[in-house]
């Protein structure tokens, strides 16, 4: 039997009713699970997926009645696998992808990815968007915002805000302890966490974006910056608390 780690896919969705299918017929055979996340789309996301899903028994659909954002869909569906995992059925070996529903995630990347995370025995891997399409504005914020998170993390972060990433199940798991997310400061704040607890994370490795969409504004950026603090402090705190407790429980 082969001891390859699993590997398992989620999909946030919101509104993405042109692009959805195609993304799914593309990124289904290359996991054995895959979880769609339909976060209160208003559109034809929800119907488009459910009329899909019968031929793909490996896929599931979770869905929230209304809009939450896309941080609250990744912990719906991190909290589900967090689950199967203290239940035995996965393995904190296994690996999580990360890829959005609109076709900015170049599939052709996938098993690369894969690759680097298992050679170099990686906890996580946030691939590197290459945003040279781009408006400036938005280049220069990812910049900005990776440098303010490479402060916080303690390593260099070059593309916080990726969404395109690989995770080691255990690794994400332990994470999760430490933070929800708002808005879109999930891709933030697990990455500044994941760092600050000493996981292996890299954040070089460049991928192409065959699509520009923009779909986030600076309230989300505003958000960002202050969540990526909050998520040092709020991890800072809870251990500091729990080395605190540990002589007193231990006498
Ligand atoms: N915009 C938006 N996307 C959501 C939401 N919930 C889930 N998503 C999904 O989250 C993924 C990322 O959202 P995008 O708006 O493309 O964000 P992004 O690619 O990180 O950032 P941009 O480059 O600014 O678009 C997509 O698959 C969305 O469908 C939500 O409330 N709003
Ligand atoms: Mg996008």
């Amino acid at each position: 039997m082969s001891n390859a780690p699993r590997r398992l896919a989620v999909v946030p969705a919101y509104n993405e009713e042109p692009t959805i299918i195609a993304v799914l017929e593309q990124l289904s055979p290359l996991v054995t699970d895959l979880t769609i996340v339909d976060d209160g789309s208003t559109d034809g996301t929800r119907a488009k997926v459910q009329a899909w899903l019968p031929d793909h028994p490996h896929v599931r659909l979770l869905s929230f009645d209304r809009n939450r954002g896309m941080s609250a869909a990744y912990y719906l569906a991190f909290t589900d696998i967090a689950r199967r995992m203290q239940g035995g059925e996965l393995s904190p070996n296994d690996l999580v992808f990360t890829v959005d529903a609109d076709g900015q995630h170049d599939l052709e990347e996938f098993e690369a990815l894969e690759r680097i995370v298992l050679d170099e025995h990686l906890d996580a891997l946030l691939a590197e968007r290459d945003l040279s399409d781009y408006p400036w504005v938005k280049r220069a914020g990812n910049r900005v915002m990776s440098t303010w998170a490479t402060l916080w993390a303690g390593q260099p972060l070059r593309d916080v805000e990726s969404g395109y990433r690989v995770f080691r199940i255990g690794a994400l798991c332990d994470a999760l302890q430490y933070y929800r997310g708002w808005k879109y400061s999930e891709t933030v704040e697990v990455a500044v966490v994941l760092c600050r607890l000493g996981y292996r994370v890299r954040n070089d490795v460049p991928v192409p974006v065959p699509i520009f969409r923009s779909r986030t504004s600076y309230f989300d950026a505003a958000v960002d910056i202050c969540a990526i603090p909050l998520a040092a402090g709020r991890l800072w705190w809870r251990r500091s608390r729990r080395t605190r407790r540990a002589p007193a429980s231990a006498g």
